[in-house]
């Protein structure tokens, strides 16, 4: 399928999804964001992709949601409430989605990093959520996945006075997994989802959920989860395999069953 503000590539299992409004920083845009959650769904249920890397490239990974279409919308029209269902799609994607953050990660930029569920980011990255300057606020999850990522008085700090920050303070504050070179951003990523794609993509996928479960419910609540979902991959064949391997002494086959 073709897409105007983004751009698919495959390679074996792994899926790279690249924003592609550059002359606009890869504002988010209505049109975007659709083209986006449309691909990332087709994505999910591509048998042959297992993780995804989402990136805006070696200069900006995107700047927000386009103030330019936004800036005499009213609460109801479809630029905004469109856009809130389709990050709600974003948000339900099952596999591993890493993205690859290089220059600025700002507004909805840096919601949509942050809804991704490993940070890669070049040294050049910068995350901000600069609503405030705007008379907004964070509107697809910033106080709230910022607050968890850095507590509560740093993301203030971001939140009220749309303080940026970089790729290090990002990483040493847990918001990042790993910093590197601009050139290597994209090698590094797809090194990670290589390694994630061999894994058996059920166990990966119910790994997935259990940990996002720590963020929705209670500690009660998401050990039981994690039990249940620790039941259900013992009826996998990957889960047979994987244990019959080990003690063979050889490197498991994993079928995704
Ligand atoms: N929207 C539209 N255009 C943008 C843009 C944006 N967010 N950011 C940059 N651009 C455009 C600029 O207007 C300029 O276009 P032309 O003037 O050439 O046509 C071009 O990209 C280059 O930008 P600059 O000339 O400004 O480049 P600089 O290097 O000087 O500065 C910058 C880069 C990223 C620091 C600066 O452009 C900037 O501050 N951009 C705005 C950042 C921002 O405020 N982001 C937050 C946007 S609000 C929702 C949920 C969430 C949201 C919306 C709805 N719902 C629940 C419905 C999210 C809201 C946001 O993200």
């Amino acid at each position: 399928m073709g897409y105007e503000y983004i751009a698919v590539e495959k390679e074996g299992a792994v899926a790279v999804v690249t924003l592609n409004r550059p002359q606009q920083m890869n504002a988010l845009s209505y049109g975007l964001i659709k083209e986006l959650s449309t691909a990332m769904e087709a994505l999910d249920r591509d048998q042959e992709v297992r993780v995804m890397i989402v990136t805006g490239g070696e200069k900006v990974f995107a700047a927000g949601a386009d103030i330019k279409e936004m800036a005499d919308a009213g609460p109801f029209d479809e630029r905004i409430q469109g856009r809130l269902a389709f990050r709600d799609r974003i948000n339900k994607i099952s596999k591993p989605v890493i993205a690859a953050v290089s220059g600025y990660a700002l507004g909805g930029g840096c919601e949509l990093a942050m809804s991704c569920d490993i940070i890669i980011a070049s040294e050049t990255a910068r995350f901000g959520q600069p609503e405030i300057n705007l008379g907004t606020i964070p509107g697809s999850g910033g106080t709230q996945r910022l607050s968890r990522a850095l507590g509560k008085y740093r993301a203030m700090e971001m939140v009220l006075a749309g303080e940026q920050i970089g790729a290090s303070e990002a990483q040493q504050r847990g918001l990042v997994n790993k910093v590197v070179p601009v050139e290597l951003l994209l090698e590094e990523a797809k090194a990670l989802a290589e390694k994630i794609a061999a894994k058996p993509p059920l166990a990966a996928k119910l790994a997935k959920e259990a940990v996002l479960k720590a963020f929705n419910s209670p500690l009660d609540e998401g050990l039981e989860f994690e039990r249940k979902s620790f039941y259900l991959l013992f009826a996998s064949e990957d889960r047979r395999e994987g244990m019959k391997a080990f003690l063979e002494k050889r490197k498991p086959e994993f079928k995704g069953k």
